[in-house]
């Protein structure tokens, strides 16, 4: 495939962008090469700006779980548009989608709305660290909660997949609030608690890891979790930023059936808009201003664009009810012919998945948390990557990414792609 004008239009964006994009993964740097520009895309499929058109399973890192520019969100946006697209007011829209997602989602009475998932995660710390009155919280290593300061002590996503989790630029003061565990590991969770006992705020999880590839929780962790917050007065945050609105409608919390006290959401739940969200049982909630003291805000948090978006999607989700296994079936039927053909080909793997988010890991090893992710072999990930891409088929440029699976994916799209897996790896 030719890629002469993506070339050209980043070799320009590098002089006024620095690295030449927005968020650092796009810029190609784990696997070599140039980023590809996007023209459009509808449905499973990207438009590049060199005509190619690829198969997506980034689906814009998890928002398009229906597809890209899908007709009832792409109609609502523009309807909305006409009628004026920011006012720094209410809207009734904000309390429609409100009352949606409060319905959808068990354990939450109350929700607001933020501008991405760093901000919901940001404000849901400061939140249980004014609702408990303690400053420390709880992270897991790999984990990504944003590029909030808090978060990036040993973060996943781009901060591992470009050797700074720790990032320059995180003052000392911050960083000793943030206690490191090391996910699937309950005994570890115990220690970090046991050595600082009465001044943890809160446990923040991704309840599925999808910044380290896709790590399922083990059997009994969340409820471990949950036991142990109880035990000791500390607040266990799910950061739904992925799982929300796409494992289930409930997502994780109701996938495991372990009650979160605060939810963090972001893309599903913005419809492909810059959408986040926390929530949370009344109680915490009414703690945040103006009803209580704990500050947070935003121009446009609850813009009438992004919550038409979002409650457009929504509604589908809702109403669809055979939707989610249909995403799980496809992402099985995936996995099944993923693991055949890497076998044939003698490679050595080990896949995740849990409902619509799947990763391969270039490791025999099981892979459960950062330490065991990171023994994935980079330089086969990057022949892998490349060699997908020449196949037209587009998936994360690191290996520290999940896999999306869209609604719009066809039975003929994955066996496509089940077969440029077995052409590319029969070349390792
Ligand atoms: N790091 C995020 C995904 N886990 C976002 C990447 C991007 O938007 O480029």
């Amino acid at each position: 495939m030719n890629y002469s004008r993506s070339s050209a239009l980043f070799a320009q964006a590098e002089k006024v962008i620095p690295g030449g994009v927005n968020s650092p993964v796009r810029a190609f740097k784990a696997v070599g090469g140039t980023p590809i520009f996007v023209k459009e895309a509808k449905g499973a499929y990207l438009y590049d700006e060199d005509g190619n058109k690829l198969i997506d399973y980034i689906n814009s890192w998890g928002p398009m779980i229906l597809g890209h520019a899908y007709e009832p969100v792409v109609h609502a946006v523009i309807e909305k548009a006409k009628k004026g697209t920011s006012f720094g007011m209410p809207t009734e829209i904000e309390t429609q989608i409100a009352e949606l997602a409060v319905s959808m989602v068990p354990n939450i009475d109350k929700i607001r709305f933020v501008n991405s998932g760093t901000e919901a995660c940001m404000s849901a710390i400061r939140l249980a660290r004014g609702f408990t009155g303690n400053d420390k919280i709880i992270k897991f290593a790999g984990c990504y909660h944003g590029h909030s300061d808090s978060f990036l002590i040993q973060a996943g996503s781009g901060a591992v997949t470009f050797g700074a989790p720790n990032s320059p630029g995180v003052t000392q003061g911050t960083a000793k609030d943030t206690l490191l565990a090391k996910y699937n590991n309950i005994e570890n969770v115990k220690s970090v608690i046991h050595a600082n006992k009465g001044e943890i705020a809160c446990i923040i999880i991704e309840p599925v890891a999808g910044n380290m590839g896709c790590i399922p929780p083990k059997n009994g962790f969340l409820q471990s979790l949950r036991d142990l917050c109880d035990t000791y007065g500390i607040l266990l945050i799910f950061d739904e930023v992925m799982t929300g609105f796409r494992l289930a409608k409930g997502g994780a919390q109701e996938l495991y059936n372990v009650n979160a006290d605060i939810v963090c959401f972001g893309k599903v739940i913005g419809g492909g808009l810059p959408v986040g969200a926390f929530a949370a049982r009344e109680e915490i909630m009414n703690y945040l201003a103006p009803l209580g003291p704990i500050y947070q805000a935003g121009t446009l948090s609850g813009n009438p664009l992004a919550m038409a978006a979002g409650l457009a999607m929504l509604e589908t989700l809702n109403n669809d009810t055979e939707l989610f296994n249909r995403l799980a079936k496809k992402t099985e039927y995936l996995h099944k012919g993923f693991a055949e053909v890497l076998s044939e080909n003698n490679i050595s793997h080990t896949i995740n998945r849990v409902g619509s988010m799947i990763s391969i890991h270039f490791t025999e090893d099981q892979v459960i948390d950062f330490e065991t992710s990171a023994k994935g072999n980079n330089e086969t990930f990057k022949k892998f990557f490349h060699g997908m891409l020449q196949e037209g088929i587009y998936i994360a440029p690191s290996a520290f990414e999940t896999w999306f699976i869209t609604d719009a994916l066809t039975y003929k799209d994955l066996d496509a792609t089940i077969a440029a897996v077995k052409k590319v790896t029969s070349k390792f």
